[in-house]
C-alpha cells in the first residue's frame, strides 16, 4: 500500500460505546447483509482494495462498512449530507480503527474536506450517496481515474439521473452501478421505508391517535401509497390528492377517497405531502385548514410546503415540542408544522428501517464485489451506468425471504417449457 492514512475526525469518541450498541442492534436486523458478512468474510474477495465511501453515516451504513472490512476491504469513509451523521455510530467506527470523516452540523466547506479526506487513501472503488465523491475526483482529480479507481456504486435516483446525464455527455470516466434501480432497493425503500418511517416521525412529533383522524396524503407515487396503507392500518379515513389521472384512479380502488387539495385543505386534521414538486400546499390551502391541523412533508424537497406563505399567515410562532411548530395564524386557527418542512421520517424519526436498509446494502455489497470480481478476472465494464442483474434482485428477496424462515415453490422443468412453449395456443 503506497498511502494509508490511519485518521478520523468525528464530533466525540466518548460516544463511541453507545454507537457500538446502536450498530449492534442494527446487526441484528440485517440478516441478510450478516450472512454475506458470515460468507465472505472467510475468502476475504475484497483483500487488496480500498474503498471511499460518501454515504449517511447511520447505524445501518456502519453495519455495511464492517462487512467490507471483513470481506477484506480497507475503507475511507465520509458521510454524504452535513445533518444525517449519526455522532455515536461515527466515533465507534473511528474506535475500530476505520477513517471517518463525519460528524454531525458540519459546514458545507467541512464537507467537502471530509471527502478529500478519504481521497488522501487513494481509492479503488468509490461509492456514493448523490455522487458528490464521484463528482469530486471527475472534477478535481480526474487522473485518479486512471491510476487507481476501477469503478463506484451510486445509491440514489438523484444521483444516478446526474450520472446517466454525465455519461451520455461521454464525462464518465469509470463504470458506475446503479444500486437505485435495484427493485429490492427503491420498491422496498419508497413504499415500506418510508411508509412506516413517515408516520413513526408524525408520531414522535405529536403522538396524536390516527384511528378516525382524516389523513391527506399529496402524491399517489410509491412513498404516498406506503403512507397511505399504513396509516389506513391504524384507522386513519385516508383522501388522496393527485395530479395524474391514472395513479388517482388506483387510489380510489384501493378505497381511498381522491379529491382536489382546494377540498381536502378543509377536511384534514393531518397533511403529508409526498409529490416531488413544489407548492403543493400553499396560503389558499392554510386559510381554508381546520384549527390544529398538522402540516407535513416527506418528499424530497422541502418547498412541498410552502413556508414563506405560512409564515405570512401567521401572527406567531413557537415550538410547543421537538419537530412541532405551532403556528398561530391571523384567522384565530392554530396550524402545526413538522419538521420545518423538511422530510419528517428523517428529521424526526431515524428514516427507513435497519430491515429495508439491509436489501439495499446488500445490493451495494454485491455491486462493488461484481466490479471487484470483474476486475480480478482482467475485464471491466464500459465507462457507463450499468444496472443491477435481475437474478441478484431475486437472489436478495430469496435470502431475504429464507431469514424470515419463508420459503417459496419452484417451477418445474414442465411449468417453464410450457411458459416458452407458444406453439400450444388456447
Ligand atoms: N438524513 C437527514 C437529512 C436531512 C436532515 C431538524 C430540520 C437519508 C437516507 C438515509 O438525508 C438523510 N435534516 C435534519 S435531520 C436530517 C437527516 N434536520 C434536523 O431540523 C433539519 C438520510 C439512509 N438510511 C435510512 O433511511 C436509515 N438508515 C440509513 O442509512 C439516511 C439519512
Amino acid at each position: 500500500m503506497d498511502h494509508k492514512p490511519d485518521k478520523y475526525k468525528v464530533a466525540d469518541l466518548k460516544l463511541a460505546a453507545e454507537g457500538a450498541r446502536l450498530v449492534e442492534w442494527a446487526e441484528s436486523r440485517m440478516p441478510v447483509l450478516m450472512a454475506l458478512r458470515k460468507k465472505y468474510s472467510k475468502i476475504k474477495p475484497f483483500k487488496g482494495y480500498r474503498i471511499a465511501g460518501c454515504l449517511h453515516v447511520t447505524k445501518e451504513t456502519a453495519v455495511l462498512v464492517k462487512t467490507f472490512v471483513e470481506a477484506g476491504a480497507e475503507v475511507s469513509w465520509s458521510g454524504c449530507n452535513p445533518l444525517s451523521t449519526n455522532d455515536a455510530v461515527a466515533s465507534a467506527l473511528a474506535k475500530e480503527g476505520i477513517s471517518i470523516f463525519a460528524w454531525h452540523g458540519m459546514s458545507v466547506k467541512e464537507f467537502y474536506w471530509c471527502i478529500e479526506e478519504t481521497l488522501r487513501f487513494k481509492p479503488n472503488l468509490t461509492l456514493d450517496d448523490g455522487a458528490d465523491l464521484i463528482f469530486t475526483i471527475h472534477n478535481r482529480h480526474p487522473e485518479f481515474a486512471q491510476q487507481f479507481v476501477i469503478g463506484g456504486t451510486e445509491e440514489t435516483t438523484t444521483g444516478v439521473h446526474r450520472l446517466r446525464a454525465m455519461a451520455a455527455d461521454g464525462a464518465l470516466k469509470y463504470p458506475v452501478i446503479a444500486v437505485n434501480d435495484a427493485e429490492t432497493k427503491w420498491d422496498f425503500d419508497n413504499v415500506y421505508g418510508t411508509g412506516q418511517s413517515t408516520l413513526d416521525g408524525i408520531l414522535r412529533a405529536t403522538s396524536v391517535l390516527f384511528a378516525g383522524k382524516n389523513l391527506v396524503v399529496a402524491g399517489f407515487g410509491h412513498c404516498g401509497r406506503g403512507v397511505a396503507m399504513r396509516a389506513k392500518g391504524l384507522g386513519a379515513n385516508v383522501i388522496i390528492t393527485e395530479v395524474k389521472p391514472t395513479a388517482a384512479l388506483k387510489a380510489t380502488l384501493e378505497g381511498y377517497r381522491v379529491m382536489p387539495m382546494d377540498e381536502a385543505a378543509r377536511v384534514g386534521d393531518i397533511f403529508v405531502t409526498a409529490t416531488g414538486v413544489k407548492d403543493v400546499i400553499v396560503k389558499r390551502h392554510f386559510e381554508l385548514m381546520k384549527d390544529g391541523a398538522i402540516v407535513s412533508n416527506t418528499g424530497h424537497y422541502d418547498c412541498e410546503v410552502n413556508l414563506v406563505d405560512l409564515g405570512k399567515l401567521a401572527k406567531s410562532k413557537r415550538e410547543i415540542r421537538p419537530n412541532n411548530e405551532e403556528y398561530t395564524l391571523k384567522n384565530g386557527r392554530k396550524v402545526f408544522l413538522l419538521a420545518q418542512g423538511r422530510l419528517v421520517n428523517l428529521a424526526a424519526a431515524e428514516g427507513h428501517p435497519s430491515e429495508v436498509m439491509d436489501m439495499s446494502f446488500a445490493n451495494q455489497f454485491l455491486s462493488q464485489l461484481r466490479i471487484v470480481s470483474l476486475h480480478r478476472s482482467g475485464k471491466r465494464l464500459e465507462n457507463a451506468v450499468h444496472d443491477i442483474p435481475a437474478e441478484q434482485d431475486q437472489e436478495i428477496a430469496l435470502v431475504k425471504l429464507g431469514t424470515q424462515g419463508l420459503a417459496i415453490d419452484r417451477l418445474t422443468a414442465e411449468q417453464k417449457k410450457y411458459i416458452d412453449d407458444y406453439s400450444s395456443g388456447t
